[in-house]
């Protein structure tokens, strides 16, 4: 009996924790799923956003405009890559949202940009901010700030390495030379 109390409270905190991790809106035909900003380093004073947009409708759509209390400038922003720089540049017009089709916000690619972070944005912090369809009107959603965990754990790894190679370089030093 005990055990099964155990597995079906753990199994409880599975669920909780995985809602609280996936939120997600809906306006009209609109979903939004899942809106987070990226911690930033100290003194950093951009901030990026992430979140997909799908529409279900019959009817394209579009996104014109995000503002909150995080930042008093927030964009749209396309991210490519020429002669190996990568830049940066605003959506003009708004965000088109076809029609049956999911608009992904993501590392890499599309993003929403914090400008001018009056403060640094913490793993835990939350932010509310207005999204503004065109044919949609707007709703309010939640950005939940998050870490780079992947990069993190990458960094880490590296930095093992290096600490790693810096031993065997100092061990085998009069050997090698
Ligand atoms: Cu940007």
């Amino acid at each position: 009996m005990k055990i099964l109390k155990k597995t079906l409270i753990y199994i409880a905190l599975i669920f909780t924790s995985l809602s609280a991790l996936a939120h997600e809106y809906k306006i009209n035909s609109l979903i939004i799923d899942h809106p987070i900003a990226r911690e930033t380093p100290p003194g950093v004073k951009v901030g990026a956003g992430y979140l997909t947009i799908t529409n279900n409708g019959k009817e394209d759509d579009k996104l014109i405009s995000v503002t909150g209390d995080v930042s008093p400038l927030i964009q749209i922003h396309t991210m490519s890559i020429e002669d190996n720089v990568m830049k940066m540049q605003e959506v003009k017009g708004g965000l088109e949202i076809p029609a049956g089709k999911s608009v992904q916000l993501q590392a890499g690619g599309k993003h929403i940009m914090f400008m001018n972070l009056p403060k640094q944005l913490k793993a835990g912090d939350k932010h509310k901010a207005i999204l503004v369809f065109e044919k949609a009107g707007e709703i309010e959603i939640t950005f939940n700030v998050e870490k780079h965990e992947v990069k993190e754990q990458m960094k880490h790894g590296d930095h093992k390495q290096v600490m790693k190679m810096d031993h065997k370089k100092k061990g085998k030093h009069h050997k090698h030379n």
